[in-house]
């Protein structure tokens, strides 16, 4: 690892939820005290207990939210394997992805709803929020059940991607008779086509040379503009 990542690490503090309970998640540490900041807690997962870091956004719409997927500035290769997408990888201070264990966990414990954020290179923020988020276990595929959009400016580029299995290069279980993650280099619920890549190749702005290969939403910014900052994050539903 280069020497300015553990210097980042060493000064950027892990928060510590002032309760004794153990939180399952961003929203339980958020109820306990509305005044925390947006940043690195440890929950414990929901079944078994085991202690997890995330970062937990305070902020957007209430706050409370559990971020199990974040690019920010292109620090991470994305395109990797199944198991590394099963179990996580990353740096909870910077893009991460929470692992799909993690995710499934959490949201057959409760009802969930997922709420995107994103960012252009112009510095436009906008969100596309659903009302139920759930993925199945690894035996059915990680497969995605999302519904209820509500549009915070993005539109929806995720409803297609519904009832999907989860898929990475080198296990396809993308409804096409090619290899969608290949194809696009990432790692997403493709189907037979795709609407949104928050797991592709990350590039800075548009690039009309490539199309579908980028961080990409296509109902905000098109097939051939790649984000500069998306984030997926969950909240029970109350
Ligand atoms: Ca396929």
């Amino acid at each position: 690892m280069a020497l300015i990542p553990v210097v980042l690490l060493l000064l950027a503090p892990v928060l510590i939820s002032s309760s004794t309970i153990r939180p399952v998640d961003c929203s339980e540490i958020h109820q306990q005290n509305k005044t925390q900041s947006s940043g690195v807690y440890v929950i414990y997962r929901a079944g078994d207990g085991i202690p997890l870091q995330v970062y937990c956004d305070m902020d957007s719409l209430g706050g409370g939210w559990t971020v199990f997927q974040r690019r920010m500035d292109g620090s991470l290769n994305f395109y990797r394997p199944w198991d590394q997408y099963k179990k996580g990888f990353g740096n909870t201070f910077g893009e991460y992805w929470l692992g799909l264990d993690n995710v499934y966990f959490m949201t057959n414990k409760r009802k969930y709803e997922l709420l995107v954020d994103m960012e252009d290179f112009d510095e436009k923020k906008v969100y596309a929020r659903f009302s139920t988020f759930s993925i199945s276990d690894e035996c059915d595929g990680y497969k995605l059940k999302v519904s209820g959009f509500i549009d915070g400016g993005a539109g929806d580029s995720l409803s297609l991607h519904n009832g999907q299995k989860f898929s990475t290069f080198d296990k396809d279980q993308d409804a096409s008779g090619s290899n969608m993650a290949v194809l696009h280099v990432g790692a997403f619920w493709y189907y037979n086509s795709l609407y949104a890549n928050p797991n592709g190749v990350y590039r800075w702005g548009p690039d009309s040379s490539h199309y579908y290969i980028g961080v990409e939403w296509y109902t905000w910014k098109g097939t051939t503009y790649s984000l500069k900052a998306i984030s997926m994050k969950i909240r029970p539903v109350k």
